[in-house]
């Protein structure tokens, strides 16, 4: 390749954060620095997971977490990796994680402005079998009184200043947005050791015929979601095309595809699971946040936008539909009609 092709003006996470602080006059750079060691927390989380099969840290840690889910030793390393990054970082001062019963308090940092909420590593069920698992995360900024307790955290997505993910995949892939900002996707250069911005704005198609649910669950699924899926399916136009399906089992993994080929994600409250499976503030609706930040819709069983749901206990959980946004209001539109 010629010299004159080879792109050297190149933009890291470490840059682009510096460059978004530039736009903020009041930035004190505490946000910069929380995001600096989220970062290396992906990093190191990364490193442990492309290595684990060769160093027995695949298969169960013996232990379980709040929901009684078999802890990977993987989740207890992810969690232990996630909770160091943002306590050495100062600028957290409480963390809820999936791993974790509780709050988590870092008293040694009483003046600290934000909040973190996070899935240390999602879809971890699927690590020996070498399935992309990730991170999900979501940062609050905690108001001025906030005593550092779980209360000042049971607020809706649209309180996020910032959310997103990391896919470790076949590359380690970062999704960040910030609030009312564009979405951007990093790839993880592990020669260089830094992300390197690779989708800059990501906006998602407004339709696309792919949806991902798990139908091993349509025993259980409500009236209009039944009715939903069958349109997909068996579509009602003479020769109209059934959707593709495709299903990971892995949110990060399939919200990913979602994100960047468009089609719906779905994971409906059921007969099942009354209140749906995945949780709301670290999966829910930091996922949401970049979604429709990605010009995508994300709303709840209830046709509820989801970022304006607030949870009542930090681990509560709900039904969730989001994806392309004529794909979502195909969903509403058929719920709508059982409304009545
Ligand atoms: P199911 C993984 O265990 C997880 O929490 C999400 O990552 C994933 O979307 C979902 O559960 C898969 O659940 O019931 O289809 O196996």
């Amino acid at each position: 390749v010629g010299a004159e092709k080879i792109n050297t003006d190149i933009v890291t996470l470490t840059r682009f954060l510096t460059e978004e602080q530039t736009k903020h006059k009041e930035a004190t750079g505490d946000f910069t620095l929380l995001c600096h060691a989220l970062q290396f927390s992906f990093k190191s989380i990364a490193y442990y997971i492309r290595r684990s099969t060769l160093i027995n840290l695949t298969g169960l840690a013996g232990s379980s977490n709040t929901t009684g889910d078999d802890q990977k030793k993987l989740d207890v390393i992810g969690n232990d990796l996630f909770i160091a990054a943002m306590k050495s970082s100062g600028r957290v001062r409480c963390l809820v994680s999936e791993e974790e019963e509780d709050l988590i308090v870092f008293e040694e940092h009483p003046n600290a402005r934000y909040a973190v909420v996070c899935d240390p590593i999602d879809g971890s069920s699927n690590l020996d079998a070498g399935v992309s698992v990730g991170t999900i995360f979501g940062i609050f900024k905690l108001p001025r009184d906030a005593k550092g307790v779980k209360e000042d955290l049971l607020r809706p997505g649209t309180d996020l200043v910032a959310s997103g993910f990391t896919m470790y995949g076949a590359s380690t892939q970062l999704v960040i947005t910030m609030r009312g900002g564009t979405v951007n996707g990093f790839t993880m250069d592990n020669a260089l050791g830094e992300f390197i911005l690779t989708h800059p704005n990501m906006r998602m198609p407004k339709k696309r015929a792919i949806y991902s649910v798990n139908e091993g669950n349509s025993l259980y699924w409500e009236e209009p979601v039944k009715e939903y899926i069958n349109s997909l399916k068996y579509p009602e136009k003479e020769g109209g095309k059934p959707y593709s399906a495709r299903y990971i089992g892995s949110m990060v993994a399939d919200a990913y595809r979602t994100l960047l080929y468009g089609g719906i994600f779905a994971y409906p409250a059921d007969k099942k699971s009354t209140k749906g499976k995945l949780r709301i503030l670290y999966e829910c609706a930091p996922m949401a946040m970049v979604f429709e930040n990605a010009g995508g819709q994300a709303v709840n069983s209830n046709m509820d936008r989801l970022l304006t749901v607030v949870p009542q206990h930090i681990h509560d959980r709900s039904g969730v539909f989001l994806g392309s946004y004529d794909e979502v209001q195909k969903v509403i539109d058929v719920h709508k009609k059982y409304a009545k």
